[in-house]
């Protein structure tokens, strides 16, 4: 009896684990920038919002490295941040007046559409 309930304790802790493992997600995607002004605004963007846990923008190839909790936030959601500071996605437009505001030197070639 006794070693059945540790066998279920364990199977119980095993489970909780790679729960937490599989709500934890890592995309590398591209974001419009710059410089490292763009970097700590891109960076900005995402701090102290609930469910990422970490993020890193490269100035040489503007890939966002970013690792969130899914039962948290989505990743259409931390697009949408992007473009709220003026970053355009692939698949999130920054408005154009948010643009506009950027430093001069902050305004990347924009993709096409
Ligand atoms: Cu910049």
């Amino acid at each position: 009896m006794k070693k059945l309930m540790i066998a279920m304790i364990c199977m119980f802790a095993i489970s909780t684990t790679l729960m937490a493992q599989s709500t934890k997600k890592t995309e590398v995607f591209k974001v419009y920038g710059n410089c490292e002004m763009c970097q700590g605004k891109i960076e900005g963007a995402l701090k102290k919002k609930d469910g990422i846990l970490s993020k890193s923008w490269d100035t040489e190839t503007k890939m966002l490295t970013v690792s969130y909790d899914t039962t948290k936030i989505s990743l259409l959601k931390i697009k949408q941040l992007i473009a709220d500071v003026g970053y355009d996605t692939d698949e999130v437009r920054a408005k154009a007046e948010t643009y506009n505001k950027l430093h001069k030197c902050c305004q990347y070639e924009r993709p096409k559409n």
